[in-house]
């Protein structure tokens, strides 16, 4: 009889995430055990992940919830010693660029600090079998000299304290890695988005936006800057990455991304034409419109509360070294994303 082969741990910070909901179902098909780690909140947030559990419970065989915060040195290092898991995946974070204007400070201790007390805890408890993953940004690159394809060469220039935040823990998963010997890797996850994306991310907000003015729940659509470049993914195949940089022979950096750039506003037109809307474009700047060419009314506008003081304008992002070594590309394009978010909405608004 052969030997039986142990089961793996994982932890997920961000469990109830787009992501780690995503990575949740992956990692529960290969035959982990998960622990999530979920804040305390006044509702329950567990929509992404109740099919995998019994949410009023917080258990099933295989998957368990614990109540944590990695703003919460003790607790994080709790957690972790409770379980000392195979696995570590951090995409705990205050992941909304735009929100980290109003929140610079929260958005350093959680997307910064939280990254450290993590790394800290595996150090302090000498977990030297302990893998760790962090959740770095495309963010990061912020300004960019050539509109070329980024890769793990291109320098960072963070334009917002979430980018400066993302920096500081990818920097810090690579000291770990340099300084303890901590099989620390960095997933730099450019855009990428699903049903699961939370509301006031930009392709959610358009597809949620188009669907309910298509069924006559909303009158308008109103954004920000249209022309920011993005290479928009499928959450799904990054969570594959996350995964297969932890299974690789050394902890490493990989870009993750699709190597295609969108405009906001060609998302905003590809939304539109697959919903059978007949979109026209007037103006200029703030004063820009959609107006719909059936009942010639405006239903997308433009308001600078949306602009960032310090706007990121091109992402996108070279994978080759992924493709190569890890064998990691996306099964997903950008039209395939589009036709998955909006089946999801029109199903669910
Ligand atoms: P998300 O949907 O905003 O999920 C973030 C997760 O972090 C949520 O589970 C959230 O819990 C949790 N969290 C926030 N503050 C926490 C705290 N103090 N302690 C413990 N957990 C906390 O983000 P996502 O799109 O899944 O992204 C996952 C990770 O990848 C993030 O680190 C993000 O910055 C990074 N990333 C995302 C993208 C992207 O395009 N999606 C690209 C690059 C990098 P609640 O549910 O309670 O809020
Ligand atoms: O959807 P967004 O808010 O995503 P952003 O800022 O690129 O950040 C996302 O991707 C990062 C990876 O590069 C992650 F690290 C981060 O956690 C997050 O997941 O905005 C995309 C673009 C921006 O240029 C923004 O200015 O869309 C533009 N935009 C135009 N109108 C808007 C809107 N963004 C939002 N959120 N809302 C608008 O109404």
């Amino acid at each position: 009889m052969g030997k039986l082969r142990k089961r793996k741990t994982a932890i997920i910070f961000g469990i109830t995430g787009q992501d780690g909901s995503y990575l949740a179902e992956l990692l529960l098909k290969k035959n982990y055990i998960i622990h999530g780690v979920k804040r305390r909140s006044s509702s329950a947030n567990t929509e992404r992940i109740d099919h995998l559990f019994d949410s009023l419970n917080f258990t099933s065989k295989n998957f368990f919830i614990h109540y944590g915060d990695i703003s919460d040195g003790t607790s994080t290092l709790s957690i972790i010693n409770k379980v000392k898991p195979d696995e570590i995946y951090n995409l705990a974070a205050q992941s909304h660029v735009r929100v980290s204007f109003d929140v610079p400070e929260y958005t350093a201790d959680i997307t910064a600090l939280g990254a450290l007390r993590i790394l800290e805890a595996i150090r302090i408890l000498k977990l030297k079998k302990t893998k760790y993953y962090q959740a770095s940004s495309s963010e990061m690159y912020g300004l960019v000299k050539k509109r070329n394809s980024l890769n793990e060469l291109t320098p960072f220039h963070p334009r917002s304290v979430y980018g400066v935040s993302k920096v500081f823990a990818f920097h810090a998963a690579v000291h770990y890695r340099e300084a303890y010997g901590i099989f620390a890797s960095n997933g730099i996850l450019f855009n990428h988005e699903s049903p699961r994306r939370g509301p006031t991310f930009v392709t959610k907000k358009i597809v949620q936006g188009l669907v309910r003015i298509k069924k006559g729940y909303q009158k308008k659509l109103t954004l920000g800057n249209l022309y920011a470049i993005r290479d928009w993914g499928h959450a799904k195949d990054y969570a594959i990455s996350m995964w297969k940089i932890l299974q690789y022979k050394k902890p490493d950096d990989w870009v993750i991304a699709t190597n295609k750039e969108t405009t906001v506003k060609t998302f905003v037109n590809k939304v539109a034409k697959k919903l059978d809307i007949k979109l026209k474009w007037t103006g200029k700047g703030e004063r820009e419109k959609g107006i719909d060419q059936e009942s010639k009314n405006v239903i997308v506008e433009i308001d600078k509360k949306y602009f960032r003081p310090s706007e990121v304008d091109f992402l996108k992002g070279d994978f080759s070294k992924a493709k190569k070594l890890l064998k990691w590309k996306p099964i997903y394009n950008t039209d395939d994303l589009i036709e998955d978010m909006i089946s999801s909405e029109l199903e669910n608004s």
